[in-house]
């Protein structure tokens, strides 16, 4: 799969406008800063969402927060909010989010790049697999390859903002490419794993363990457990 590489651009602290950046001259903005288009193209509001969460929307207490890198690397880290939406280098896109229910989101996600975090952490030889881990208990894994050889984003921003607390704070997987059901918001862990029998908590009820969302959502004709 091939995708677009991601410019660098402002970080994830500040709520402003002005720091999403200067010189994109088709944004528009809500009165809460929110932008409305980017780049000519429509983004979809971010209060026009389904909640369909497996435990509802997750407060996550920014001070006490930690995000993990862990299990099959040289250096497990642990890292504050804000080590991780300064200390990386942003990247931002447009993509489109599909959930299985038959609704999709055109929604512009920024931050850093899953795979320059675990750069900094060292995949060891061994590992195959990352899981990421969330809050509520939820988690996804894909194979470490399609991490590291896409710019896939942990998005600590939408649309321009810092994400709200029901879609996701602080950080919400972009996984281009993967049906919603992969895209793991409220995320609090990463780590890589030689397990490639490993399964979430969507592939555990039948969901396709590649959640590609171009192949059958399912992984056998007999479908699983509908959301
Ligand atoms: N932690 C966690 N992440 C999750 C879910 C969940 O229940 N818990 N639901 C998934 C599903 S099914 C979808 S479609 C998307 C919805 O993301 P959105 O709120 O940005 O539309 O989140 C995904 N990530
Ligand atoms: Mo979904």
């Amino acid at each position: 799969m091939a995708l677009v590489a991601a410019g660098c651009v402002a970080g994830c602290r500040g709520q402003s406008a002005a720091t999403v950046t200067a010189n994109e001259e088709d944004m528009q903005v809500t009165n809460s800063h929110e932008l409305k288009t980017y780049e000519g193209t429509t983004l979809t509001p971010l209060s026009r969402f389904r909640e369909n969460s497996i435990k509802g929307p997750q407060k996550v207490d920014i001070e006490s927060y930690r995000l993990k890198i862990e299990g099959l690397v040289d250096t497990p880290r642990t890292y504050t909010y804000s080590e991780v939406t300064t200390g990386f280098t942003p990247h931002k896109r447009v993509i489109t989010m599909k959930c299985v229910e038959g609704w999709d989101v055109t929604v512009l996600y920024e931050g850093p790049l899953v795979r320059d975090l675990i750069a900094a952490a060292g995949a060891a030889p061994e590992a195959k697999i990352v899981i990421f881990r969330s809050v509520d208990g939820y988690s996804t894994s894909f194979p470490l390859s399609y991490v590291m050889d896409n710019p896939i984003i942990l998005a600590c921003k939408m649309n321009g903002i810092t994400i709200p607390p029901e879609r996701g704070f602080p950080f919400h997987l972009a996984a281009q490419g993967k049906w919603g059901y992969k895209w793991a918001k409220w995320v609090s862990g990463i780590e890589l794993s030689a397990d490639t029998a490993y399964r979430g908590f969507w592939e555990q009820r039948g969901y396709s363990g590649s959640g590609d969302e171009n192949a059958p959502m399912f992984e056998s004709q007999a479908g699983g457990e509908k959301k």
